[in-house]
């Protein structure tokens, strides 16, 4: 069949208490349309003229039928391929959607039928079978590697602008990285749609810590490349004329020379993470200079060697356990960053729900504020039986306005408890937090 021969619109997609279900002789029609395609889709609130519209586009005064009546039985998709009535051998595509709104699961699909309409024209003209599912499931994993890609460059741009490497201290990097993932987490919040069990969500903080990594790596070597620099300059002079201690006396001058250069390191300001380990390894290498210097000084009697010895030792001991306890409380603050994250992720996450939730109330209450409105006209017409007929949906949207209502309130208390759950554990307990929020909002 080159041309469909529709006689009157079919479901294309059917919802029942919720369900989806693509009907396969919408499918088989789509399927053996061989002519270029024009789709055009259909959105909006109830008895705004949508059926009207697309009957007037077919053509027809006949078709989606209008107002209430019989089709709202069948919530979905409605499809009506014809002629189209302007460019020779092409198919004109009615999408008009049934009852949309007062389910909660098309609420999503609604508000981005557009792009979701050209996935689906995508996958007819490729050949593969149109699958409403599959469309829904491509176009969400379309916006969400977007919203990653998208979060995750923001994160690495914010990162070079505001970060002056090698920064004074790891906690300095450690804040700046806070206040990047955050934004970035608010990008990702603002494009992804339908993330189930947070996979793409999970995606980003995994490359935001490779990208943490890769930042601490650069500040490291920075670090490090300038306190070699820095240390070369000033123990230039000291390490070229180190045999000029080797006279009696000659290791208390040394000495004076070593503190001296060490008191001058510690002056350069910005020195950054590696400063401790880089005058660790010169005093390192320092260290059988110092006691050969020691031994040659005939000023020196063997008892007083044998104390200079010791307290070297001591006093190398001592940096060494500074050294290690810098790198504990380094590791602290890493630990703290990553339950910040997690806390921020959480966070915003809760933030997201509650905003569709509230959005879906608000869509709610404007639906029921057109069907009073319509029941009003109708009364006002003398249509009474039909205004009857409103009565009973107007009944039930009414309650499921104050469901919302009420849930919220639970709702909030549940997430706020998961929340407190993840900040008493919060290295291994956050998704696990997450998928319970998820399922209190369910
Ligand atoms: N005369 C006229 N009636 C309209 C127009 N748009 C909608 N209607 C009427 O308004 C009622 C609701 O329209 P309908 O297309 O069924 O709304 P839908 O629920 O958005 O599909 C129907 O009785 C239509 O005949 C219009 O532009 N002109
Ligand atoms: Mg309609």
């Amino acid at each position: 069949m080159a041309r469909p021969q529709m006689m009157a619109p079919i479901c294309l997609v059917e919802n029942h208490n919720d369900q989806l279900s693509v009907n396969q002789t919408a499918i088989d029609i789509l399927d053996n349309i061989s002519q270029p395609v024009v789709v055009v889709a259909i959105v909006g609130l109830y008895r705004t003229g949508k059926s009207y519209l697309m009957n007037r586009l077919a053509e027809q005064n006949h078709g989606f039928p209008l107002g209430s009546t019989v089709q709202s039985e069948t919530k979905g998709i409605w499809m009506w391929c014809v002629p189209h009535p302007t460019k020779p051998n092409h198919t004109l595509v009615l999408l008009d959607t049934e009852g949309l709104g007062d389910v909660e699961k098309f609420y999503r699909l609604n508000y981005r039928l557009g792009t979701l309409v050209t996935t689906y024209v995508d996958a007819i003209s490729s050949g593969t079978v149109p699958c409403l599912d599959d469309a829904v499931t491509t176009l969400a994993q379309r916006e969400n590697s977007t919203a990653v890609q998208k979060a995750s460059e923001h994160y690495s741009e914010q990162m070079g602008q505001r970060l002056r490497l090698p920064t004074d201290t790891l906690q300095e990097l450690l804040d700046v990285h806070t206040t990047c993932e955050k934004e970035a987490i608010a990008v990702f919040m603002e494009h992804s749609f339908k993330d189930e069990n947070q996979q793409f969500q999970k995606k980003l903080l995994e490359l935001i810590d490779e990208k943490k990594k890769m930042f601490m790596l650069k500040n490291e070597e920075a670090s490090d490349q300038y306190c070699q620099e820095e240390l070369n300059r000033l123990s230039k002079a000291f390490v070229e004329n180190i045999s000029t201690f080797s006279v009696p006396g000659g290791h208390r001058l040394y000495m004076e020379m070593r503190e001296k250069i060490e008191q001058d390191y510690w002056q350069v300001t910005r020195k950054g993470v590696k400063a401790s380990e880089v005058f660790q390894s010169f005093l390192q290498s320092q260290a059988t200079i110092e006691s050969s210097i020691l031994q040659a000084d005939t000023a020196l009697t063997a008892g007083e060697k044998t104390i200079a010895e010791e307290r070297a030792q001591r006093e190398a001991a001592e940096k060494e356990q500074e050294l290690l306890r810098q790198k504990q409380e380094e590791q602290q603050q890493l630990i703290e960053a990553q339950e910040r994250s997690h806390k921020e992720n959480l966070e915003q996450l809760k933030m997201k729900l509650m905003q569709e939730r509230e959005q879906l109330i608000k869509e709610h209450e404007i639906m029921l504020e057109n069907q009073l409105q319509h029941q009003k006209a109708l009364l006002e017409e003398g249509f009474r039986k039909t205004s009857e007929e409103l009565k009973g949906e107007i009944q039930q949207l009414t309650s499921t306005v104050n469901d919302k209502k009420e849930n919220s309130g639970t709702f909030t208390g549940h997430l706020l408890k998961e929340f407190a759950t993840g900040i008493a554990a919060p290295i291994l307990l956050p998704m696990m937090a997450v998928k319970n929020i998820i399922s209190a909002f369910k």
